[in-house]
């Protein structure tokens, strides 16, 4: 029988020839925010769908400066940047390739060597994160160092963010020529930061009761539908990861009131990491229920696809899709270090496993120069 992940489907208005998507991936080789010919060349032997990826999702892309919290990741605001990303959405479509650019604001996780002036990192309430960020040296050598300290966005400053959402995301579509875009609401950044009791402690409509928290994350949403059409709007999410210091008392009814509220909005798809990002599927004490909230979903008139990710080899992502409980799933480190991915899933393998000394900055090694089955 064929897998059930290479039949063809469709996220919003995104036509998608297999269910593999790629998922987002730091790499940390933007200079200046700036998409590199090299990053072309990665993401154009990632995208041929026969292949590689029915669907990439880019790299987590700063909407703004200010939005920005490792060293030499791309930027979504400026001529070269969008320049740099013009070059990397067209060398994908000339593989026949689909490519969203994730929208990122990391608010607390970041260093104020990275900000703007060296401002302190904007977050929900002045409370620092448990996470490291990843800056260069003098000599220029890459290293992980703890986060600054925070302060509180002050509530007049919050629309001035609402608009870098959108005006990012009309910079993806109609002038990087990407295919949509992933709103960034998980792993602890700002839109997560929002959302959870573990790093909001705000006492006006953006704290508080669940209302408030999901408040930015949904006028942010809306904002963005607005700019490029709710069918090229997709959106992640991470119920109850640890990332970067983040957690929520109360996981199960805040997403339930959550993905009630994105069901009426009409995005391509909804994207789910399912336990610790990039680690176990369960997280201790913090049980959660993703049957229940993708039912919420649909129950509320959510029609978008469901992509799921973390830890899926290809016999759990052949199950998920088989048995309708996802229409798409996201791979991440498998396609670091298999491009043609897709390729060995059609063949039951060889799997090869990632050089992690090359994950996060550097050149080619470790990043374009991964062998693929034909050689
Ligand atoms: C790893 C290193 C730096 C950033 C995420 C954007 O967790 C990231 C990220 C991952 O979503």
């Amino acid at each position: 029988m064929p897998s059930p992940l290479f039949s063809p489907t469709r996220a919003g208005a995104i036509d998608l020839a297999t269910r593999i998507v790629m998922a987002p991936l730091t790499r940390n080789r933007a200079p200046g925010a700036t998409p590199t010919p090299l990053m072309a060349e990665y993401y154009a032997q990632r995208a041929n769908p026969d292949t590689g990826a029915g669907l990439i999702i880019s790299e987590a892309t700063a909407i703004s400066p200010q939005g920005q919290g490792y060293a030499d990741v791309p930027g979504l605001y400026g001529t070269e940047q969008l320049d740099g990303w013009k070059k990397v959405t067209k060398a994908v479509h000339a593989q026949g390739g689909k490519i969203v650019c994730q929208l990122w604001h990391v608010g607390r996780v970041s260093h104020h060597i990275l900000q703007p002036g060296n401002a302190d990192p904007v977050a929900p309430s002045a409370i620092r994160a448990e996470a490291k960020t990843y800056v260069f040296n003098e000599q220029g050598v890459g290293h992980f160092t703890p986060t600054s300290a925070p302060r509180a966005l002050h509530r007049h400053e919050i629309p001035g963010i609402v608009h870098d959402y959108a005006a990012a995301a009309r910079n993806a579509v109609k002038s990087a020529g990407f295919d949509g875009v992933e709103i960034h609401g998980a792993n602890g950044y700002l839109l997560d930061q929002f959302l959870k009791t573990g790093a909001n402690q705000r006492t006006d409509d953006y704290g508080g009761k669940i209302e408030n928290r999901a408040r930015l994350m949904l006028e942010v949403t809306r904002a963005v539908v607005d700019a490029v059409g709710h069918d090229r709007v997709g959106i992640r999410l991470s119920p109850v990861t640890p990332a970067n210091g983040i957690d929520d008392a109360e996981p199960q009814p805040l997403f339930d009131y959550l993905i009630r509220q994105l069901a009426p909005l009409g995005l391509a798809y909804i994207h789910v990491i399912e336990g610790a990002t990039g680690g176990p599927r369960e997280v201790p004490g913090r049980p959660f229920d993703y049957a229940a909230m993708e039912a919420a979903y649909r129950q509320a008139g959510g029609r978008g696809a469901w992509m799921v990710n973390n830890g899926y080899d290809p016999v759990l992502a052949e199950d998920a899709v088989a048995s309708g409980r996802a229409d798409l799933v996201a791979f991440g480190k498998a396609f670091i270090s298999m491009p043609d991915l897709a390729a060995r899933i059609r063949h039951g393998g060889p799997y090869q496993g990632l050089d992690k000394a090359t994950m996060y900055g550097g050149g080619a090694q470790g990043y374009t120069d991964y062998p693929t089955l034909g050689g």
